[in-house]
């Protein structure tokens, strides 16, 4: 089963996705997720560039052979960029070969350990009321678990806070990569942060009682011991987790945090590799490894941290905002179907326009997400409709300190 062709997609429904669509000699089309935000052009041009001319004619099966080809031949190894490459290579290989076998792709990857996986939902809102509000919207739509992102008086926009409640239900409309010339400006001051957001989720408690899952993304902004102090005060709300606590490259960070709190920690949404994690992992750091397929080198690589994090008793909670396209939330539930370590799963839905342009068979009932039994990842990509979708500049913002200095986004 030879590769016969190799497409790049680059389109814009509402936000840009980057997908890589490979077909074998037989006719068979497999779909991979490239899509890194901000940054997309990059990885098109590596994919078209360094890896597409290096696929055609190569054995579509050898899944394994092909990612070490692409990973060890180029030298230079890791970075958002080559793994994201990668990652859609290898996406496209699981799926053509489930679409051969006529199975879904969880099948080949063990077959299902659950009937569906959880999923959490994002809640926000600049005050209580509006977050209460965005808190039952999400329960009615059968959300079962909830992010909560709460604005913090004094500063104007905050990372995870929807603009405004006027889109309703589960339409999260903080959408953080804007189609503007320059990348937006965020304020940002950490102990206004930490003066107000355990008071939110105490009112939260006690407004929806202390059965339901809460997380809270502190989205990398805090140090070591401002984080550890956050834990600690979120202590008596049991939060599922606490997730970006601090920059996710500083792996000893979470030594401290660890020292100092109970709640349960999660990382590993900007992370690559499986050597990201070895000492997060191999010192038991943390609670939840929040990689997508997307990021970290497709199912191959993500299968392998997730087993190497079993190992410890650590679970999985894959990254899942509207930046990681349908093929690569397909891709992420097979997974969660397939592994004995699944803990939660990020979902935010996508607009109707993206779900023209990817037609996904993956479902949403009672809180639990299944990739459904099509044969493959279950996702169609209509290229024409794609093609009325040019892609649009857009950026992540950048955060600011009162006195201008730059700050973690
Ligand atoms: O592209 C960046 C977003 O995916 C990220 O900011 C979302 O932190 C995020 C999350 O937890 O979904
Ligand atoms: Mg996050």
């Amino acid at each position: 089963m030879k590769i016969a062709a190799v497409d790049v997609v680059v389109t814009c429904p509402g936000r840009n996705f980057v997908t890589l669509r490979i077909t074998t000699e037989d006719g068979i089309t497999g779909l991979g997720d490239a899509t890194l935000n901000g940054r997309e052009l990059a990885v098109e041009a590596y994919l078209r560039e360094h890896v597409v001319p290096l696929l055609v004619g190569r054995d579509a099966s050898a899944i394994e052979d092909t990612w070490q080809y692409l990973y060890r031949g180029a030298y230079w190894r890791r970075g958002p960029v080559t793994m994201a490459a990668i990652a859609a290579v290898d996406t496209a290989l699981w799926d053509i070969k489930a679409r051969a076998a006529g199975m879904p792709l969880y099948q080949l990857l063990g077959g299902a350990c659950r009937v569906g996986a959880l999923a959490y939902g994002h809640a926000s809102g600049r005050d209580l009321p509006e977050l209460f509000d965005s808190i039952r919207a999400h329960l009615e739509l059968g959300f079962r678990a909830i992010r909560v992102q709460t604005g913090i008086p004094g500063l104007d926009t905050v990372y995870g806070v929807a603009a405004s409640a006027a889109g309703g239900g589960d339409r999260y409309d903080y959408e953080p990569a804007r189609p503007t010339a320059l990348p937006v400006e965020e304020s940002w001051d950490t102990r206004a942060y930490l003066r107000h957001v355990p008071s939110v989720f105490e009112a939260v408690r006690s407004e929806f009682g202390p059965s339901l899952p809460l997380l809270h993304d502190g989205h990398h902004r805090m140090t070591p011991i401002e984080a550890a102090r956050l834990g600690k005060a979120l202590e008596p709300y049991d939060l599922f987790w606490l997730e970006d606590a601090t920059p996710g490259e500083d792996q000893a960070a979470l030594r401290l945090i660890r020292q100092h709190t109970t709640t349960p920690l999660a990382i590993g949404e900007v992370f690559n590799s499986i050597h990201d994690y070895t000492t997060l992992l191999s010192e038991r750091l943390i609670d939840y490894v929040r990689s997508a397929v997307t990021h970290t080198g497709g199912v191959t690589a993500l299968k392998k941290v997730l087993d190497f994090a079993a190992v410890y008793g650590v679970k999985s909670g894959m990254h899942g905002p509207t930046d990681i396209s349908p093929v690569g939330m397909a891709a992420a539930l097979h997974l969660d179907l397939a592994v004995h370590n699944f803990g939660i799963q990020e979902y935010m839905r996508h607009s109707a326009e993206t779900l023209a342009v990817f037609r996904t068979s993956y479902t949403f009932a009672d809180g639990l997400l299944h990739p459904s039994d099509a044969p493959g990842l279950g996702v169609e990509l209509d290229v024409d409709a794609a093609d009325h979708f040019p892609y649009r500049a857009a950026y992540l913002p950048v955060n600011r300190l009162a006195d201008g200095t730059l700050h973690d986004w």
